[in-house]
């Protein structure tokens, strides 16, 4: 990841320099991470660079600061602004968006009555999230000794920034270990989802993945995927996970924003089906970023154009993004 690039960062409504957005250290959120955020890509596409399902990721920045009683001082449209403001100000052609809404500096009591909610947007270019071979080989995951949070005791379905030292643990306890990621099981012991990832499995041509009731975030990029597998008419069974349901996998892979899809290639020393990326995950993999890069017409409404006026239908041009599309992948149909 390289912070290098970002000019720009928008703090409560104004265009900040890179080394202005600082926070005090009596800051409410650094202290008990009481915030909520949001990872959003934004990709080159023939119309220029465009957001992915922008209007997903706000409507659930909302719903997680509701869930934590945290009132956004801006409308989702000022956000939605803010957002393309912050891309165009760094003139990234594709960049990662990171919103985040917290409790500012104002005491440090647990009812954050005193704190004003303070509201920033970061932009970087940010690449493959486990790795440049990640998304073309597949990764190693550990089953981390951490059980995921139960929605009992915190919101789930909520991004909210004190969550993540769960998250946290697991990717470090993966890390320590020589392992490129982690997958927590939930109180029960059935399947909850990756450090930051969704987690879907696919057996006999079909996809499996979980739902709220195994206390997961419910990603964007499940949804879509979800969607694109329906519309390949590959079926999808919502139902719950279980570790034998992984090791009797043909093939497994990692869905999120920051990670796209990525295929699981070995579970805790266990290949998953033959061991590299399986011939389902390569078409999800090709759908998905037919989708992003704005070449699939059937999904521009998920495309939000960061140039100032609204741009016209989508054209044919080669995709950009980390799934890299060469007639050299294993993963991917030698007809792409
Ligand atoms: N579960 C968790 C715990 C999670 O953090 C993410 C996203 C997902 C599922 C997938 O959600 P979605 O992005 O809407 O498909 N993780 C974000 C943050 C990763 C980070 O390291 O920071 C992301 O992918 O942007």
């Amino acid at each position: 990841m390289s912070f290098d690039e970002t000019k720009w960062v928008w703090i409560n409504g104004e265009m900040t320099s890179w080394r202005g957005a600082t926070v005090h250290i009596s800051t409410h959120a650094l202290h008990y991470g009481t915030g909520v955020f949001e990872g959003i890509r934004c990709y080159k596409t023939p119309n220029g660079p465009a957001l992915f399902r922008l209007d997903a990721h706000l409507e659930r920045l909302f719903s997680s600061a509701a869930a934590y009683r945290l009132r956004i001082p801006y409308s989702k449209d000022e956000l939605q602004d803010a957002v393309c403001d912050t891309v165009r100000s760094n003139s990234f052609a594709s960049c990662y968006v990171r919103p985040i809404c917290y409790y500012g500096s104002g005491g440090l009591s647990l009812n954050a009555r005193s704190c004003p909610v303070d509201v920033a947007i970061l932009a970087w270019p940010w690449g493959a999230y486990l790795g440049e071979n990640a998304v073309e080989h597949g990764v190693r995951v550990i089953l981390a000794s951490w059980a995921k949070f139960h929605s009992r005791m915190m919101p789930t379905t909520a991004k909210g920034c004190g969550g993540y030292l769960n998250s946290m643990l697991a990717a470090k306890e993966a890390d320590e270990a020589g392992y490129d990621e982690a997958l927590l099981l939930d109180e029960k012991g059935n399947i909850a989802e990756g450090s930051g990832e969704n987690l879907f499995i696919v057996r006999g041509g079909r996809l499996l993945t979980n739902d709220e009731r195994s206390s997961i975030l419910l990603g964007i990029t499940r949804d879509s995927v979800i969607q694109l597998a329906r519309d390949l008419g590959i079926e999808v069974e919502i139902r719950t996970l279980t570790l034998d349901d992984l090791r009797k996998a043909d093939e497994a892979f990692f869905t999120g924003t920051a990670v796209e899809v990525t295929p699981i290639r070995e579970v805790q020393g266990e290949s998953i089906g033959s061991g590299t990326c399986g011939p389902v995950t390569a078409r999800i993999q090709k759908a998905f970023v037919a989708a992003v890069s704005g070449i699939d017409p059937r999904y521009s409404s998920w495309l939000h154009s960061v140039s100032s006026e609204s741009e016209p239908a989508l054209l044919h041009s080669s995709p950009v993004g980390n799934i890299t599309l060469s007639s050299k992948r294993d993963c991917m149909p030698p007809s792409y």
